[in-house]
């Protein structure tokens, strides 16, 4: 049985990680911590979250409103490009697709930029974007998200290389273009499919 990403509970004692590491990767056990630039201070008071760009109504969400949403549970395993995997996540959040619903997808939308606190950004096709395993994560195996690991909120997208998960996020944009985001300007691949093991651009 293949075990990727998703909704799919699995008791944690089943540890079979057949299948389930792409080419060119390592298990590891511990969480690495990964980014580009500092940690952004979190101002619960100042903080906001917005969606923006192609949508039929532009929403902000205070830290009090986002986590009143209906919130969503998915177990994922997470790639990085840099080599390590680390199976068997459970993030908790809001589900892309309901921020989707409640903004309202105008026609002409085709990509998606995710924007981060300290300018970070990451680019996703909205049809790979548009899937039920992709959320806005605030809590990891139950636990609020640590400050390193994107406190107060960070985007999940399971099934790409985790640098298109931007930590911190700020705002989701709905483009009716591709724009490449943060590590596909510096020659990481677009798509960053691990299991192609899309890398880097051609
Ligand atoms: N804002 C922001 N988000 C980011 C990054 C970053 O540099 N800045 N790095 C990405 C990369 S390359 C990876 S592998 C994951 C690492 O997440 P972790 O530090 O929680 O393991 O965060 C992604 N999200
Ligand atoms: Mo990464």
């Amino acid at each position: 049985m293949v075990f990727r990403s998703l909704g799919i509970k699995r008791p944690k004692t089943d540890d079979t990680t057949a299948g389930r590491i792409p080419p060119g990767q390592y298990l590891t056990q511990r969480w690495p911590v990964l980014h580009y630039g500092s940690i952004p201070k979190f101002d619960p008071a100042a903080w906001d979250f917005s969606i923006i760009g192609l949508v039929e109504t532009p929403l902000r969400f205070s830290w009090s409103e986002f986590q009143e949403l209906p919130q969503i549970s998915v177990l994922a395993d997470m790639h990085c490009v840099t080599r390590w995997s680390k199976l068997d996540n459970t993030w908790e959040g809001v589900a892309f697709r309901e921020i989707m619903k409640r903004a309202g997808v105008r026609p002409g939308a085709t990509h998606v930029m995710f924007h981060a606190d300290g300018g970070y950004t990451a680019n996703i096709p909205l049809n790979v974007a548009d899937d039920d395993d992709v959320l806005f994560a605030t809590k990891h195996d139950g636990e609020p998200l640590s400050p390193e690991h994107g406190y107060p909120l960070r985007a999940i997208v399971p099934k790409r290389y985790a640098w298109k998960g931007a930590k911190w996020i700020r705002a989701v944009e709905f483009m009716s273009a591709d724009r490449l985001g943060f590590w596909e300007k510096y020659g990481y691949s677009n798509s960053a499919d691990f299991w192609k093991e899309e890398r880097f651009a051609e």
